[in-house]
């Protein structure tokens, strides 16, 4: 199969490019280097010290003798260039990680807010309209998210995209339906993920494109199995306060020395899937395609929940790390419950890979082994939410 990994040089690209390419799929990535620029005008780097693009595809080249195309384009920007690339290449299958992920930087100031909306729907919305134009019949597989529908609040379990509804017809005769689940968005970025469910409704029904949009949880872990084949692949570990995700955070805080930093009581409850289960997903929705006419097959990438505060008193258990409760600066639910269906991947062959003191201590490790890289400054949460309740420092927007 061939495959084009769009947002190829990410935390979640990277070793999904490797993870298919090992499989033996033949393996093309785009990407912007926006995610490079990016850490440059907050100040900020990977923990891990990543290599050039040139240097990771030479160095797979060279342990595995398998060549990995690259090509530099702005998928939201280089409309043109996008159409004569996917006619050249001509994949059966296509990887949408290329959006902008953060909710934080998201919400830094209206500038980011304006690049997010701006990036991330232009790019999606150029992906779909290219495919139409140039007649490719390509299986788009999309990285959504679990916040799409917020984050529970009743008992009832997230369903995977579609929730059954009852409706009163027109003779006051009940109909059985099934919609898309209400999105109810907690920051800019989630809400540019809900927008794109409808960019794929539309063109799912008008041109009968066959999507998979696959709404991950929380990422954690930074390595897999061939990132951690030679140093020179290694994958990026974000630790700051916009791109660093909390329980990779709070191994970083506790490699460092640093109090875990709990956003408000820590109640909130999240869904959670480890680096290595992503890239897994993603080849197993690869090999089961929709059928041509299948409406927008939606699943949900996610393993396990866990409540913030819980996550912080295991680690504090695991390494003696202290653990600070702060003002919370996002506006979400102080507390929540969230049970959510996951089982769709699992039947397609997920094994899940579920927190354990053993994978939490791997990436304690590799925290500790880069902690002299570690900006200390660089670790508090400066977004806030709402205006009137303080801002960021601006950042200039490429
Ligand atoms: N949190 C803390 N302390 C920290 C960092 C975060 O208590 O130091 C809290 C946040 O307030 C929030 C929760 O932990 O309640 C999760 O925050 P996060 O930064 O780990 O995750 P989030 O902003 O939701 O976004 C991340 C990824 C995003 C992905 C999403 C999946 O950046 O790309 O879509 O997780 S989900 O959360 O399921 O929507």
């Amino acid at each position: 199969m061939k495959v084009l990994v769009l947002g190829g040089d990410g935390f979640c690209g990277w070793p999904t490019a490797l993870h298919l390419s090992a499989r033996g799929m033949d393996v093309a990535l785009l990407d912007n280097f926006s995610r490079r620029r990016i850490d440059r005008q907050i100040g900020s780097a990977s923990l891990t010290p990543i290599t050039s693009m040139e240097e990771r595809l030479a160095t797979w080249q060279t342990l595995r003798g398998r060549a990995l195309d690259f090509t530099e384009l702005d998928l939201a920007q280089d409309y043109e260039s996008l159409c004569t690339l996917l006619t050249h290449l001509a994949p059966d299958a296509i990887v949408h990680f290329a959006e902008q992920r953060s909710a934080p930087y998201s919400m830094r100031s209206p500038a980011t807010k304006r690049y997010t909306v701006q990036n991330n729907l232009a790019a999606t919305h150029n992906l779909l309209c290219a495919l139409v134009e140039i007649g490719l019949d390509a299986h788009v597989v999309h990285l959504g998210t679990m916040g799409v529908y917020g984050y529970g609040g009743t008992d009832a379990p997230l369903p995977e995209g579609y929730l059954p509804v009852r409706v009163s017809n027109a003779a006051g005769r009940w109909v059985d339906r099934e919609i898309l689940h209400p999105a109810d968005p907690g920051s800019v970025y989630h809400m540019t993920k809900a927008q794109d469910q409808l960019l794929f409704a539309f063109y799912n029904k008008n041109d009968g494109l066959r999507i998979t949009d696959l709404h991950q949880g929380i990422v954690w872990g930074t390595q897999t199995a061939e990132t951690k084949l030679d140093e020179r692949l290694i994958n990026r570990f974000d630790y700051d306060g916009d791109y660093g995700t909390v329980l990779n955070r709070f191994l970083m805080q506790a490699a460092v020395g640093h109090p875990l930093t709990v956003h408000g009581t820590g109640g909130q409850t999240r869904a959670f899937i480890h680096i290595q289960d992503t890239v897994r997903c993603i080849e197993l929705a690869l090999t089961s395609p929709p059928r041509s006419g299948e409406r927008v097959r939606i699943m949900n990438q996610i393993t396990e929940t866990h409540r913030v505060r819980d996550l912080a008193a295991l680690v504090a258990q695991q390494t003696g790390a202290a653990v600070r409760f702060l003002p919370n600066p996002r506006r979400e639910a102080p507390e929540n419950e969230l049970r959510a269906d996951g089982r769709r991947l699992q039947e397609l062959g997920l094994t899940p890979t579920t927190l354990s003191a053993g994978l939490m201590q791997e990436v304690h490790e590799i925290a500790r082994r880069h902690a002299a890289r570690c900006d200390l400054r660089k670790i508090p949460s400066t977004v806030r939410w709402r205006q009137d309740e303080g801002e960021a420092p601006a950042v200039a927007v490429a």
